[in-house]
């Protein structure tokens, strides 16, 4: 075949027929630990969504286990999936991917939930149409920098041997997990053995507005980090805002923005100067985009983070760090950081930091059916 034609389909109605849901659980190859407590292993839902017309799409719900990070988990969010999205969306004819969301407009919160469903919508009219799930979103870029996120690890020896092992590895920027007890001198640490290296941390909301707290986050101002994610609780708007105008250091928003109002909140209050944009907690690819077209029109950088996804959730967060605002290196580290074995064969790798944007319609990668069976806890069809 040499010809490239668009088959006379792609372009027609999508209405899905069938879902199934996968529970899958994978164990990390290195214990990883907030703020708020270690993971060993990670349950995700694998959405996988059949078309009309015989077509497959892939999402992933990457919700945490305990309602730490956010309130959803993955109970909530199967649950919300088999009871709430998916029965509005099965049988209805959509006039394009954008459309999956307005069927659940009326569902609050379960972002989670919501962004598995509407990747594999996105998933399922990219492999529709032949074209690439990144050229779909608007992405400009063939190629995404990636960076480490590293958690707390029990002595300082070990985290500056997990610094050291990714910067072998050709990794530009590392963000360090912080917490009280685990911020100035951790940092001070790895400052001094790696001098030039892009450094940033991430609090996951640990410290509160009281003025210990405050005195030793200002401590942090002095190590030239490229910011502080996420230093204060997701709600505590006025502690940022107040926050950022003291420092020079930028803040960075993750669990504060959950959707388009939050980051106008963020934009008016000035609580943060740059946004972490995941797919999962924005509720899907669709809000995902809008908060990067947001962003852009507002001067704030963006890059796109992660919740330690599997191999089909990391290629929806590549094909998104394609779109031209995600000039800070994202958190879409290659898949072996995270698993010795993945529900894609061959998974998002990045090559001395960077990550190729994948050019295969759909997913991306193929999904591998023997991971899928050795490591699923639950599996449920929904049809229409
Ligand atoms: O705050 O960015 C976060 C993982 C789980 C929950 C919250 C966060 C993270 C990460 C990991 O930092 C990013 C990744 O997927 O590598
Ligand atoms: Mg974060």
């Amino acid at each position: 075949m040499t010809e490239q034609t668009t088959t006379p389909s792609s372009d027609a109605p999508l209405t899905v027929v069938t879902a199934v849901l996968h529970r899958v659980r994978l164990p990390l190859v290195h214990t990883f630990r907030t703020s708020s407590h270690a993971k060993s292993h990670l349950e995700h839902v694998l959405v996988e969504l059949h078309a009309s017309d015989g077509t497959v799409g892939w999402g992933e719900i990457a919700s945490p286990s305990a309602p730490y990070y956010c309130p959803d988990t993955v109970g909530t969010s199967w649950l919300v999936a088999e009871q709430h999205l998916l029965p509005t969306l099965l049988g209805t004819e959509l006039s394009g991917p954008r459309d999956a969301s307005a069927t659940w407009s009326r569902v609050r919160g379960h972002q989670f939930a919501k962004a598995g469903v509407d990747a594999a919508v996105w998933t399922l009219h990219s492999a529709r149409t032949g074209r690439p799930l990144a050229e779909l979103l608007g992405g400009t870029r063939t190629e995404v920098v990636a960076g480490v996120s590293l958690g707390i690890e029990d002595t300082l020896d070990e985290l500056l041997a997990q610094v050291q092992h990714h910067v072998d590895l050709g990794y530009p920027r590392v963000k360090l997990k912080i917490a009280p007890g685990w911020d100035v001198e951790p940092v001070r640490v790895v400052r001094e053995a790696f001098g030039d290296l892009a450094l940033h941390v991430d609090a996951n909301g640990a410290y509160s507005g009281s003025e210990e707290h405050l005195a030793v986050l200002r401590r942090l101002d002095d190590f030239g980090l490229t910011m502080i994610e996420q230093p204060f609780a997701p709600r505590n708007w006025l502690t940022s805002a107040r926050f950022a105008a003291e420092v020079d250091t930028p803040v960075c928003l993750d669990e504060s923005v959950e959707e388009l109002d939050d980051l106008r909140t963020m934009l008016a209050l000035r609580a943060g100067s740059v946004l972490n944009i995941k797919v999962s907690r924005m509720g899907g690819l669709t809000a995902a985009v809008a908060a990067h077209d947001l962003a852009r029109e507002h001067g704030v950088d963006v890059w796109c983070g992660g919740m330690h996804e599997f191999g089909i959730g990391r290629a929806a967060n590549v094909a998104l760090s394609s779109l031209p605002g995600f000039t800070l290196p994202s958190d879409v580290s290659s898949w072996d950081k995270y698993y010795a074995r993945d529900v894609v064969v061959d998974g998002v790798r990045a090559d001395r930091g960077v990550v190729a944007v994948p050019t295969r319609p759909g997913v991306g990668f193929e999904v591998d059916p023997d991971t899928l069976a050795e490591h699923r806890l639950d599996q449920l069809t929904l049809r229409a």
